[in-house]
């Protein structure tokens, strides 16, 4: 059976997008440790399992309830991922992309909300995008169902893809944490997610990988290398903290997709009001 885990910011059209990808929904409880309801529903077309996360802006969780992706990812082994996000605010969005994209599962984008962007005069050249991003991204209006038969089919054609063909996706980062990365790949066991999406999540701080990892990785050690590390980032021209410099790195590669592919126009109508 097929698993594809549903992502994105909040309100991005989440529950809008399983309700009308899936008939019958099956619950399952709550989430281990929160109280957020754990949704799992059987999609249409009778392919897989769609299971609805949390909505959150980065798998760095602030909060118990936005650890549980995280977990979920070191746990689980979903089929695909798909990511929605909203057409409107594709340089807040996005960030959750990229690591999703680093993890090394196929990602598919639901890119919602393109009746909200259009009336905002984003011109969004989709194509251009998925090419320039590398992930297949299907425009969607989740609330009144348009495009969804054609972004299931997406989301089950990544999920049985030869799954060599799927490898995690490298973004540069600047020689200083690539260094540091390559550092800690080579102290993480094989058995799990992507070691370099492991090494940045670590290198974030995403306490539920760092929680994982004590088993592995010696955690005197790593509390050693984690403030090298961040010494060393502080001293580079740029002079951010660690997780705020990943940030940043992230936030030029957004915009780099984004001048490409993404036009503002004046909006078609205007009211008075
Ligand atoms: P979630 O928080 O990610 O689960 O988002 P919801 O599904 O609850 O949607 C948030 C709001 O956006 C709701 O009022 C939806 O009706 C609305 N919405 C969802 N998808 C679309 C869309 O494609 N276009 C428009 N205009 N509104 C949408
Ligand atoms: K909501
Ligand atoms: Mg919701």
């Amino acid at each position: 059976m097929l698993t594809v885990a549903l992502t994105g910011n909040p309100n991005t059209g989440k529950t809008s997008l399983f309700n009308m990808l899936t008939d019958s929904y099956e619950y399952v409880g709550n989430w281990a440790g929160v109280t957020i309801e754990k949704k799992v529903g059987t999609l249409k077309n009778k392919r897989g399992q769609l299971v609805d996360l949390p909505g959150i802006y980065s798998l760095s969780p602030l909060s118990r309830d936005e650890g549980v992706t995280t977990l979920y990812l070191l746990d689980e082994s979903p089929s695909s991922l798909l990511n929605v996000v909203d057409a409107s605010q594709l340089e807040r969005n996005l960030h959750l992309t990229i690591q999703l994209l680093e993890y090394g599962r196929p990602v598919v984008v639901a890119l919602n909300m393109i009746d909200v962007a259009e009336k905002r005069g984003l011109d969004i050249d989709v194509k251009k995008l998925s090419e320039q991003m590398g992930v297949p991204i299907m425009p969607v209006i989740a609330r009144s169902g348009f495009g969804c038969d054609t972004l299931m089919q997406a989301a089950v054609k990544s999920s049985i893809d030869d799954e060599s063909l799927v490898s995690p996706r490298h973004f540069d980062y600047g020689p200083v944490l690539e260094q540091a990365i390559s550092t800690l790949e080579a102290k993480l066991p094989v058995s799990m997610a992507s070691k370099r999406w492991l090494a940045l999540q670590l290198l974030e701080g995403n306490i539920p990988v760092l929680q994982k990892l004590r088993q592995h990785v010696d955690p005197v050690w790593l509390q050693a290398f984690y403030v090298e590390t961040e010494a060393l980032v502080q001293k580079l021209p740029e002079g951010k903290k660690l997780p705020d410099y990943i940030r940043d790195k992230r936030a030029g590669i957004i915009d780099r997709w984004l001048q490409s592919a993404v036009r503002e126009t004046k909006p078609l109508r205007t009211t008075l009001s």
